[in-house]
């Protein structure tokens, strides 16, 4: 049990409550196959709709970073007490909420949650704005004004209804503004709140879609691995300094030849979105990261730069692999395991031992006398004709195949986890910078 206590005391209970009913391991599957997002409702309300997946974006009016100059009120029928408002004796405010994203490429309806509080006429115009790609403004208002458009009209009668605004993110990482402005000719008698938003998923573009709206192709002659020597291009997610990514790197490349970017919980920042920009590397390292803010470009130019002759190292952790929405992407085609899902990072039941497996490279010559050990690792399951030259227990650690030219290659491990008995961390084991 969790408690978050946001205001006031609260007392542990002197007998702790017991569990009266065993797990529904059906829901139990259900939630380790989703996508591990933090909930943005309240599951105490039994009238709050926001059914939670990974196709369902809330955001609330009054939280955030909201670049539009609106007002809140606290008000009992809104979901999380608080609405913006256009108050009795306003005619016209402004309301909305900026930036709900990034969102995945596909098609979306934004559902605004709006309550009139009546009498006489009101209405709302929404601009909807994703920069550079779509600006468009959307009336709507009360039927007094005769709409004929039914979707379009409100409805002043205290409850709250949803209003919907469909729209396309043609491309992954986009974030849809709803700027809007309430307005009524009876300022002194109605009142107008909207509680908030919640962004639906109608359908994901898979890379194959993308590719039919967007071509790409490495220019002719164009080839991998820049200037002579070894290039590298690393994506520094979390757990990168405990893979000892800081001390390996250096030690193949020279720190001259290394190009770095960030990733914060999965986001690959500034990633190459152009041909020329990553077949000057070598060999790609991403460490503990997921597939949207690669954009589809960018996982497009990086399959071809395999493909070609480039080098690919995935590190396991809790934003990549089945838990970094790399599936249906051409990342997940270039990778040698097939993927478990959104909750694929597991504990083992006791620590697993790493040991060689079969493949290059040979591992066989390392000290295992240290009891390398893995304690978390994705669930996920070689492909076939994929080499698994590192195990931990009898699973695969290590996963590499040749893709086109090039090759890819998948810890299944994590840098989480702490000893438990005589073993040794695998990252703080001596043979790991080796296997690294
Ligand atoms: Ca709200
Ligand atoms: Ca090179």
């Amino acid at each position: 049990m969790v408690i978050f206590q946001f205001k006031g005391k609260f007392t542990v209970p002197a007998a702790v409550p017991r569990f009266t009913e065993a797990p529904d391991p059906k829901k139990v599957e259900e939630g380790r196959k989703g996508a591990g997002k933090a909930m943005g409702f309240d599951p105490l309300r039994p009238d709050d709709q926001g059914k939670e997946s990974k196709t369902v974006w809330t955001f609330e009016t009054d939280s955030g970073y909201n670049s539009v100059p609106a007002r809140g009120i606290a008000d009992p029928d809104a979901l999380n007490g608080v609405a913006q408002v256009r108050d009795k004796g306003e005619k016209s405010v402004y309301i909305g909420r900026t930036w709900m994203g990034p969102l995945p490429a596909g098609r979306y309806v934004g559902r605004m949650r709006i309550k009139l509080e009546g009498p006489g006429k009101q209405s709302m115009n929404m601009r909807l704005l994703i920069h550079g790609i779509i600006d468009k403004n959307i009336g709507f208002a009360t039927e007094e004004y005769k709409r004929t458009d039914e979707a379009h009209t409100l409805i002043a009668d205290g409850k709250y209804h949803d209003y919907s605004i469909e729209f396309e993110a043609p491309k992954d990482g986009l974030a849809p503004c709803f700027i809007g402005g309430a307005y009524t000719e009876a300022p002194d008698d109605n009142r107008f709140l909207m509680d908030r938003i919640v962004i639906e998923q109608l359908e994901r573009y898979t890379d194959a879609q993308l590719a039919l709206k967007n071509p790409m192709q490495a220019p002719d002659g164009l080839l991998v691995g820049g200037e002579p020597g070894l290039d590298v291009l690393v994506v520094k997610g979390w757990t990168w300094d405990t893979y000892k990514l800081g001390e390996v790197l250096p030690m193949l490349a020279g720190a001259d030849r290394i190009t770095e970017r960030w990733s914060n919980s999965g986001e690959a920042i500034e990633f190459p979105q152009k041909y020329e920009e990553l077949f000057k590397y070598d060999v790609v390292v991403l460490c503990n990261v997921g597939s949207y803010w690669l954009q589809y470009d960018g996982r497009k130019v990086l399959k071809d730069f395999v493909e070609a002759g480039g080098g690919l190292v995935v590190l396991g952790g809790l934003y990549t692999l089945g838990q970094g929405n790399i599936a249906g992407t051409t990342l997940e085609e270039l990778l040698p395991v097939t993927l478990a899902g959104g909750r694929e990072v597991q504990r083992a039941a006791t620590p697993l031992i790493l040991k060689a497996g079969k493949g290059g490279p040979n591992f066989g010559a390392l000290q295992w006398a240290g009891q390398p050990a893995v304690y978390w690792r994705h669930m996920v399951t070689p492909k076939a004709g994929a080499a698994t030259s590192l195990l931990a227990g009898t699973e695969p650690a290590l996963v590499t195949a040749m893709v086109g030219k090039g090759r890819v290659a998948v810890f299944t491990l994590t840098a989480l986890g702490d000893k438990v008995g005589n073993e040794t961390p695998f990252w703080q084991w001596t043979g790991w910078p080796t296997v690294l």
